[in-house]
Order: C-alpha cells, then sequence, then structure tokens
C-alpha cells in the first residue's frame, strides 16, 4: 500500500484545493480517481469516509478526510521540499484558518449550491436557493475585496492555506457571479491566485475536464484554451 494516496476527482474545488497544497508543500501522493457516481465506488468510499465528500487522504491506511484538516496533517507529517502554508507563529496561524475557513464556507458553498442546482433535473431546480446563493456570493466578494486593499494574498505576505482555499473556491464563484468591476483588490488577487504556478499547475491539470463542468457556460474561454483565448 502507497504510504500517502489522495482519492479525488480532477473537476472538485475541493481537490484542486489539496492540490494545490500538495504542489507547494512538495508531497508527492499516489493519485487514485474517485467516481462517486458508480455506487461500488461510492460505498467503498463511504466505508473510508463517513462524510462520503472527497478528497479524503489516506496516509498508511489511515483515512485523513476534511480538506483544512488534510493540510495540516500534511503539513505536520510530510513536509517537503516546498514552503509552509500555516505560519508556525499562533496568531498568524489562527488568521490563515480564519480566512481558510471565510472561503469554505462563504464562497465554496454558494459556489458548489449554484452547480448542484444544475445537476438537479429541469423541474426541481431550486430558483430561490440559487438566487439566495448568488446573493452570497456576492457579499463574500465584497468583504474579500475589502480585506485585500494593500494585500497580496489573503493571509500574511505569503501565499498560505488560505489562499489554496480561495483559489479554486473563486475560480468556480466566477463562473455564476462574474466579479463586479468595483472589486479591482479582489479582481487583481484573482489573476495573482491564477499566475501561482501551483495554481496554474492544478487548472492545466483539470482542463481536460472542463467540457464536463456544469457550469462550463460561465466560464471563461481563456481557461479552456489559453492559446486562443
Ligand atoms: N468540508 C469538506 C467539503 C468537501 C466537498 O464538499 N467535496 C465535494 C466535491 S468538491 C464532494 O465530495 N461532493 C460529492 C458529494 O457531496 O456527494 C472538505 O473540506 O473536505
Amino acid at each position: 500500500m502507497a504510504a500517502l494516496a489522495l482519492h479525488y476527482h480532477p473537476l472538485s474545488s475541493y481537490c484542486h484545493k489539496v492540490l494545490i497544497a500538495l504542489d507547494v508543500l512538495g508531497i508527492e501522493v499516489d493519485r487514485r480517481l474517485l467516481d462517486l457516481g458508480d455506487p461500488a465506488e461510492r460505498a467503498a468510499h463511504l466505508a473510508l469516509c463517513p462524510t462520503g465528500k472527497m478528497p479524503l487522504l489516506v496516509d498508511s491506511g489511515r483515512p485523513v478526510p476534511e480538506t483544512s484538516i488534510i493540510i495540516e496533517h500534511l503539513q505536520r507529517r510530510h513536509a517537503g521540499v516546498g514552503h509552509p502554508l500555516i505560519p508556525d507563529d499562533p496568531e498568524a496561524a489562527l488568521d490563515v484558518r480564519l480566512w481558510d475557513r471565510l472561503f469554505d464556507l462563504y464562497v465554496m458553498t454558494p459556489m458548489q449550491a449554484c452547480t448542484a442546482d444544475l445537476l438537479r433535473p429541469a423541474g426541481d431546480r431550486d430558483a430561490y436557493g440559487v438566487n439566495l446563493a448568488r446573493e452570497r456570493l456576492s457579499s463574500a466578494y465584497a468583504f474579500i475585496d475589502r480585506h485585500l486593499q494593500g494585500r497580496t494574498w489573503v493571509s500574511g505576505d505569503v501565499f498560505s492555506m488560505a489562499d489554496c482555499a480561495a483559489a479554486p473556491a473563486l475560480f468556480f464563484a466566477v463562473t455564476y457571479v462574474p466579479l463586479p468591476p468595483q472589486h479591482v483588490n479582489l479582481a487583481a488577487y484573482f489573476e495573482r491566485l491564477m499566475a501561482h504556478p501551483s495554481v496554474a499547475r492544478v487548472v492545466d491539470e483539470a482542463r481536460p475536464w472542463f467540457k464536463f463542468y456544469p457550469g462550463r457556460a460561465g466560464l471563461s474561454r481563456r481557461f479552456f484554451d489559453p492559446a486562443n483565448p
């Protein structure tokens, strides 16, 4: 059994969060593509991970769920050649964890609600829920834009776990609610994220799968085909 295995799907935003972290930390894992649409794979996954969510890290047979925990676990136990994603200083670490939570809860969650709605049968669509999710994304964009004034990365001076959460959350969220032009700090941050080598690598790897993304109508052409944006 490989020491470190990541059960993942190349189109999953939370999997991107961990893939970016692995790249920054310089840690190799054995990647196991997970198809939760397959009943047998779903049942096997549920046996390992009671929430049924992905990604799941398996470390020498021990399942480690939840992206923020996975990233902390990787940094503590397997620190590679890369730079740390959670600082040693307790106050600075708390701020990274705060912004990691804010992106997961206030950007990823409403973004996922928009995707989930697109996967429903036409008669079961929830226009009220989708409008609410869009409003939540707009509110989140506003507070993140204010916070980013004068900053390069979202917490502290270096790329952290919070930026790992931010990159896929914003990447997919903007396909449902584009960044409003007045949020110049957020727009510049988005470009910095997309240009970060670890983020760019994960987006490159996911490119062949974008044609299956339910929100692909809102995905900028430059991500489908960077040579012909
Ligand atoms: N809080 C979890 C969220 C993970 C999550 O929502 N994963 C999605 C994929 S992006 C998933 O597993 N969806 C499949 C499902 O809900 O059946 C984490 O941080 O790991």
